[in-house]
């Protein structure tokens, strides 16, 4: 791993990092235990996409994300108590406790929602890159999606308007080699959705997803030439899901138990704090256990905060309903 950021700023992702897996970790043990309603899908194992991505961008920059949100969330900067509270279906969470882990969204950060629909976010979050190019200050807008939406047309639709147009786009695909129970490789027409930015006019750049430093560095390039008005980037990121599709007990897992261990020993956490030990001990074994003991309380603070707020009353399901 190679990197010019400074210890510092490494030792904020991999602080960022942690905290998308600890809020997932309860997450997921608070919908098995039957306290958060509807489906959580993990994002664990590939939290190095969303921090990495989003340590290049500003607070007005834009992104979009997909049902597997919580991440991308967190890397913008969204309020934990908020989130874990719109898990818990309460009033004090971001939808209100309505909508649930796929429909989070803070405009505020610059984060314009998950999603459920596969691959909806893509055309959407392209609206959003053209009026940034219509403000004309600078903002961006990404979108991240997973292999499975790459072969929806919004995938298509979106990068070639957006390469016609030179929108200030950054495409993250976050290919984990499935698509629910579908493997990527009985899909894709190519090994890599990087190689169909060629058919668009766009750089496209295959990045390993498990190494957030190397993440970091792609985005920073994309970025830097959405700014410059030269228009966008595909950027896939090879990475892996170390959870099942969706937390859901009983759910069948079609993945071989060594394609899960391989990508195990790539953990993107392990990973960079082996980077930081290894360099002239930016980081020690203390260190790392007390900022994990740290987050391990925020995550246990947002879990009261939920617990100990309203549901939203019945009168209210009709409420914030923008269509009849
Ligand atoms: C339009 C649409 N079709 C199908 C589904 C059902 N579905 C939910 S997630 C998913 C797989 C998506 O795979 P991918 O885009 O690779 O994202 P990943 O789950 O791997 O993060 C499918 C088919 C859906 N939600 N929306």
């Amino acid at each position: 791993m190679t990197t010019t950021l400074t210890p510092e700023a490494q030792r904020e992702m991999l602080r960022q990092m942690q905290i998308i897996r600890r809020f997932e970790e309860r997450a997921s043990d608070d919908y098995i235990a039957g306290k958060i309603y509807g489906v959580v899908h993990c994002y664990i194992g590939e939290e190095a996409v969303a921090v990495g991505v989003c340590a290049a961008l500003n607070r007005d920059d834009q992104i979009i994300s997909t049902h597997r949100g919580h991440g991308h969330c967190i890397a913008k900067g969204a309020d934990l108590n908020r989130m874990m509270a719109e898990l818990y279906g309460r009033e004090t969470g971001y939808c209100k406790g309505k909508g649930g882990s796929m429909h989070i969204a803070d405009f505020g950060i610059g984060m314009l929602g998950a999603n459920g629909i596969v691959a909806g976010g893509i055309s959407i979050v392209t609206g959003a890159g053209l009026a940034a190019q219509m403000e004309g200050k600078g903002r961006v807008a990404v979108s991240f999606f997973g292999d499975g939406a790459s072969n929806a047309g919004p995938f298509h639709e979106s990068i070639n308007i957006a390469s016609a147009w030179k929108l200030p786009m950054i495409y993250v695909c976050e290919n984990n080699l499935w698509a629910a129970s579908t493997a990527a490789a009985t899909t894709l027409a190519q090994e890599d959705v990087a190689a169909r930015a060629a058919g668009y006019g766009i750089p496209g750049v295959v990045v390993d997803g498990n190494d957030v430093l190397a993440v970091h560095e792609a985005a920073l390039e994309a970025v830097a030439r959405a700014r410059a008005g030269e228009g966008p980037t595909l950027i896939e990121c090879k990475t892996y899901r170390q959870r099942r599709h969706t937390e859901r007990p009983g759910q069948v897992d079609y993945r071989t138990d060594d394609e899960i261990a391989a990508w195990m020993d790539r953990d993107p956490i392990p990973r960079l704090v082996e980077h930081l030990k290894g360099q002239q001990g930016q980081l020690t074994d203390a260190e790392w256990a007390a900022m994990d003991s740290e987050i391990m309380a925020t995550i246990q603070s947002s879990v009261d905060f939920a617990e100990a707020s309203p549901f939203p009353r019945p009168e209210a399901a009709l409420e914030d309903v923008f269509a009849d």
